[in-house]
């Protein structure tokens, strides 16, 4: 029986769920100290002077640095040439909460209470927390020597007025995509041990050959002697891609200690210095007929990218224009955009980066064109989809070619499954009864680009390049250790490897142990992002798989005196085909393979051993279709979701059960978005008003509902596994069908938009608007 395809447990659980696994802070060597940042308390200052001769007399204080003791090292990699951000504030703070000194102490409550003590003196600036404050003519500016807040333009090309004059009508609309603080439940942590071997830097991030590669070259050292292992990773959801000064800063206070150092962020420092998603403001306009034909589509992105340009914060408007279009066949699609400096907390990939903004911006669109033609949200997605017969679709960027997708029959399942004739009955029932909750009924159709691959993918955000590694070893047992390049963090990617694997080489499942995140064990790697792992990690290690197959066949065809194609393998042997009985085991062959006397003589020892670096010639497109139902209170203005039906197609699925968890996750999030979260700052003084888990609304499990899943599955062409990746899809495909639903339930009192999160009150207030009388 293939275990692709089949709902095989987590290989990972049980370390997981009985807490055995080894975290960061679980590591804990003799004589390690703590480091603690001093950050700044203010949102945009000049630094005029920092005093630590108190903190330096603390008891178990060791040492306290500032950015003076880091000047010989280069600002951090990656961002805008001649913008970079420091690793510690040098001159100027820019965002409250920007790290400005460190101390290491022997414990880390002894270095809490120096951070106490260190004196700063500032000489405030006015703050600017929005795009538009940061655009005004007379807004303060961050990097006065760049002269404009707006740090990069990519301006449209063609404004397509003359189209848009041809349409029946045109329509425009405003949106705010705010921004989301990322919350892993492990925040941000380091350990360093720079010893006499050289050093060791345990670190919670999702790329550490990528990380391994940045730091030995800051710090003038060579890779042999620079180890990077992110060992058990408590989610990462994009934000551990970045380069956070920490991770360059804890192995110097290690080498300058002569001690190990560790850093564990608290909660509020992890809301206030792990990067933040999202915030983008789109300004769109759109151009169609009678008939919900969309003929133009113009959209301008904002993307406030908070105090200095984080290379994957850089990144987020080029995917979201890339994808602006949708799985709509639109004719004449023009974008621009602009990265915009302001005093908060640098933004960067979470998860979806990008692509859940433009599928927002595009199904909101969708469903404003369908309430001013009339004409049913359904039919007006169906009238304009790209159609299953026109992939490879090139769209309107010619970095983007969609690879496969049936979008109408996805919608059409997830039409079937919501039962939506019957919903659209109860909402008319409900809407002249007073005691009932209003009902609004949403769609999001949706495509997302996964897989992160093709060669210059990944080099544009700072990346050495968009391969994925695969190593595999089988042992003298006949068992295999599989060491892989992509690091993951709560996916379950040794399952999924060892699934792969063992359909192919006939080894079981229980005899294949998966390795990661070790720079010193495993051969090189890219990393977990971009939902690249199954069509990258995934398709290395099958084609691997085989080849090394063709090998151990050789052996075992010489020790059986039979012809290698009469050979097949399964449950751990080799057998001859029709005669089950003549069969030598794996453990036998692989005993073998280290045995020069008994290998055929053209095979050495060792031979059972195979490498890959798997290049793709384009990326993924994962797609599906998301039907969501809510009932509003009338009095409250609360928002329940009642029924969430979630058709993906993710083409080959490796294992149903992890990717409808990936599902879940995402689409947890992405009504977390819609619904509860939002990182707010106070306008005035630019200080963050969100920053802990009672002001920032997370929702938990009774907040979320029940999810009914579909699939549709149209296979990539681009990979020899047929997958798509899927672990960003819940998050993309599902704030538009929520918000598209609210959106329905409140058209009776001519709301046609409202921007996220859709908290209660500003639900209500849709309902009871105040009249201008009542006003004055
Ligand atoms: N899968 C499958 N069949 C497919 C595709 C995926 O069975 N065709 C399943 C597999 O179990 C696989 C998982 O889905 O392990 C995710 O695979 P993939 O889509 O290739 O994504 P990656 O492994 O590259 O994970 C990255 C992706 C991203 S970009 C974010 S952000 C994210 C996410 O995964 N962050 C996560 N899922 C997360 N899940 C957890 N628990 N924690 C995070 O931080």
């Amino acid at each position: 029986m293939s275990l692709v395809g089949a709902k095989v447990l987590r290989k990972e659980d049980p370390r997981l769920l009985t807490g055995r696994a080894t975290f960061v802070d679980d590591v804990n060597p003799t004589s390690c100290a703590f480091a603690q940042f001093v950050v700044s308390e203010h949102a945009h200052a000049n630094i005029l002077a920092i005093d630590v001769s108190e903190a330096l007399r603390m008891p178990g204080v060791l040492g306290v640095w500032t950015a003076q003791d880091l000047r010989d090292f280069p600002d951090l990699p990656g961002g805008l040439p001649d913008l970079e951000r420091p690793p510690l504030a040098t001159g100027r703070v820019r965002w409250a909460g920007e790290p400005l000194a460190v101390v290491v102490a022997t414990d880390r409550y002894q270095a809490a209470d120096a951070v106490a003590a260190v004196r700063v003196e500032y000489e405030v600036l006015r703050a600017v927390t929005s795009v538009e404050e940061a655009l005004a003519p007379d807004a303060e500016l961050l990097f006065p020597q760049h002269g404009s807040n707006a740090l990069l333009t990519v301006p449209m090309l063609d404004d397509l007025d003359r189209t848009m004059d041809s349409c029946d009508q045109r329509a425009k609309l405003h949106l705010v995509n705010q921004r989301c603080a990322v919350v892993p439940i492990e925040p941000m942590s380091c350990l360093a041990d720079w010893s006499v071997d050289g050093l060791t830097l345990w670190a919670t991030h999702q790329a550490p050959h990528h990380l391994r590669n940045k730091l030995a070259t800051w710090l003038n050292i060579p890779q042999t002697h620079c180890r990077v292992i992110a060992p058990s990773v408590g989610g990462g959801f994009g934000a551990k891609i970045v380069f956070a000064p920490e991770f360059f800063i804890v192995p110097l206070l290690s080498k300058w200690t002569r001690r190990p150092v560790k850093f564990v962020q608290s909660r509020t420092e992890a809301m206030l210095q792990m990067t933040h998603g999202r915030d983008q403001v789109h300004d769109i306009e759109v151009g169609f007929e009678k008939s919900g034909k969309i003929r133009a589509l113009r959209m301008v992105v904002s993307q406030n990218i908070g105090a200095y340009g984080d290379p994957t914060g850089l990144g987020l408007p080029v995917l979201t224009t890339w994808m602006a279009a949708g799985c709509y066949k639109i004719p004449k699609v023009q974008t621009a955009f602009r990265c915009v400096a302001t005093n908060t907390t640098p933004v960067a990939a979470y998860r979806g980066a990008g692509r859940p903004e433009a599928t927002y911006a595009v199904e909101r669109i969708v469903d404003l064109v369908a309430r001013r033609t009339g004409v049913d949200p359904v039919e007006v997605r169906q009238r304009n989809f790209i159609q299953p017969n026109e992939f490879p679709y090139e769209t309107h960027n010619e970095a983007v070619i969609y690879d496969s997708g049936n979008f109408p029959e996805a919608l059409n399942e997830c039409v079937r499954l919501l039962d939506y004739s019957k919903w659209r009955q109860r909402q008319a029932a409900n809407r002249n009864d007073p005691t009932k909750p209003l009902i609004g009924i949403g769609f999001s159709t949706w495509i997302e680009i996964a897989g992160f691959g093709p060669n210059g993918s990944l080099e544009g955000f700072g990346h050495l390049a968009s391969w994925e590694s695969t190593q595999i070893r089988v042992h003298p047992d006949g068992s295999a250790t599989i060491f892989i390049g992509a690091s993951p963090h709560g996916q379950g990617t040794e399952t999924v490897v060892s699934q792969i694997a063992s359909d192919e080489l006939g080894i079981s499942f229980e005899r294949i142990n998966v390795v990661h995140g070790d720079t010193a064990t495993v051969l090189q790697g890219i990393g977990t992002m971009g939902s690249r792992a199954v069509p990258m990690v995934g398709s290395a290690t099958k084609v691997a798989s085989q080849r090394l197959l063709v090998r151990a066949k050789k052996i075992a065809a010489h020790l059986l005196e039979a012809a290698e194609e009469d050979l097949e393998v399964a449950n751990d042997a080799f057998s001859v085909r029709g005669t089950p009985g003549k069969k030598v085991g794996w453990s036998d062959v692989a005993f073998a393979s280290f045995q020069p006397l008994r290998l055929p003589p053209e095979l050495q020892a060792g031979t059972l051993e195979e490498r890959l670096f798997h290049e793709s010639p384009n990326f993924s497109y994962p797609s599906g279709a998301y039907g969501c139902v809510v009932e509003i209170d009338r009095n409250t203005g609360k928002t329940k979701v009642v029924q969430m039906v979630l058709v993906d197609d993710c083409g080959t699925v490796i294992n149903p059960l992890l990717a409808e968890g990936q599902v879940h996750g995402g689409v947890a999030q992405g009504i977390a978005q819609a619904l509860y979260e939002e990182m707010r700052y106070d306008p005035a003084s630019g200080q963050p008003i969100t920053s802990n888990l009672v002001d920032y609304l997370v929702p938990s499990a009774p907040d979320l509902p029940n999810y009914i899943a579909g699939r549709v599955t149209t296979l990539c062409p681009n990979n020899p596994l047929g997958a798509k990746g899927i672990g960003e899809s819940g998050a993309i495909g599902s704030p538009p069908a929520v918000v598209n639903a609210v959106c329905d339930a409140l058209s009776d009192f001519g709301v046609e938009h409202l921007d996220m999160p859709l908290l209660p009150e500003k639900v209500w207030r849709a309902m009871n608007p105040v009249s201008e009388g009542a006003r004055q």
